[in-house]
């Protein structure tokens, strides 16, 4: 594909995923952040209106060598596949989406029950180097057995003692009857450059990345409304601190205040239950679309 025939040179150039686990949640992502394309089944390239930014759509595990190669300026890809690559190229951003592990697996009725019980063992896999690196870590010397799709197959075909691939849900491992036991490296979507930015993108790559940013730190964050009596307000402020400070509103009844402030989602439930034990009530929590400083 000669892309200089198809695209402005000066274009931020994105690859994304063509069709597959990731594609939805990239789209998403992109159209969240502003930038307005078209996207249908068999699209190759989509232009951006109102911000020099191309689309390619690829295959996932052409995104690291493009981008390392400059034939695209970034891409949205799984760790996984920069980890088994062993790519140079340089994590943006994690995406919060695409969450999976690569996991070593076993039939349920095997006798293996820990890595060091793997020894001179088979384990199939589509992820041969980033087992290699983590039993080269451990100590263990297996069998790898390259295989391209479908691992989960190979024990009940008598191809293999193990496997180890992807898992997100279980239900694979669990259809298929086999155990876990376990987890090689964890992996999300990130968002990928090259390691060395052409003078002329860094501007723009600037751009879109505080473009995306502001929709990840969104997502991260909720926005959180509580009314509470005002004795308790010192201990309310030291639980959501806000970003800068929170909001702080009298109500009509004067024993009351009225709080608003930001919180990250991963201390959210957390935090509710320290609000709920101060003494706050009517807590109205809101989506974010964006946060820009
Ligand atoms: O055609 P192309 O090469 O672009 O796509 P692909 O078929 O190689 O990749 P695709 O679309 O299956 O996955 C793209 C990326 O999604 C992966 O590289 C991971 O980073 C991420 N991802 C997240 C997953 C999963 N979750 C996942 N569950 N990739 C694959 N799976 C498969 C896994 O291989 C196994 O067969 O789903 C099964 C296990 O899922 P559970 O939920 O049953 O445990
Ligand atoms: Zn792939």
């Amino acid at each position: 594909m000669d892309l200089n025939m198809q695209f402005n040179g000066n274009n931020l150039k994105l690859a994304i995923q063509k069709e597959g686990r990731l594609t939805e949640r990239s789209i998403g992502l992109l159209k969240a952040a502003g930038f307005e394309f078209d996207y249908y089944k068999n699209r190759l390239t989509a232009s951006v209106s109102g911000f020099p930014l191309d689309i390619l759509f690829v295959r996932d595990d052409d995104i690291p060598e493009y981008v390392k190669d400059g034939v695209c300026d970034m891409g949205i890809v799984g760790k996984n596949i920069i980890q088994e690559r062993k790519a140079h190229v340089t994590i943006r951003e994690n995406l919060g989406f695409g969450m999976c592990r690569i996991a070593i697996a076993v039939p349920k009725v095997s006798q293996i029950q820990k890595i060091e019980d793997l020894k001179q063992k088979k384990v199939a896999t589509s992820y041969p180097e980033t087992l290699r690196r983590f039993l080269v870590k451990h100590k263990i010397t297996v069998e790898i057995v390259r295989i391209r799709g479908s691992v989960e197959l190979a024990p009940s075909l008598g191809v293999a003692d193990a496997i180890c691939d992807i898992v997100s849900t279980g239900s694979t491992l669990r259809t298929h009857e086999l155990r876990e036991i376990a987890s090689v490296v964890d992996s999300e979507a990130v968002l990928i450059s090259a390691e060395t930015i052409a003078a002329k993108k860094k501007e723009i790559m600037e751009q879109f990345m505080m473009r995306v940013r502001g929709v990840l730190r969104a997502r991260r964050t909720k926005y959180i409304m509580l009314n509470a009596p005002r004795p308790a307000l010192e201990t309310i402020k030291a639980v959501i601190p806000g970003r800068k400070s929170p909001t702080v509103v009298q109500l009509a009844d004067k024993e009351l205040v009225a709080v608003h402030s930001v919180v990250s989602e991963d201390i959210f439930w957390h935090v509710i239950e320290r609000l709920k034990g101060a003494g706050a009530t009517d807590i109205l929590v809101l989506p974010i679309e964006k946060i820009i400083d």
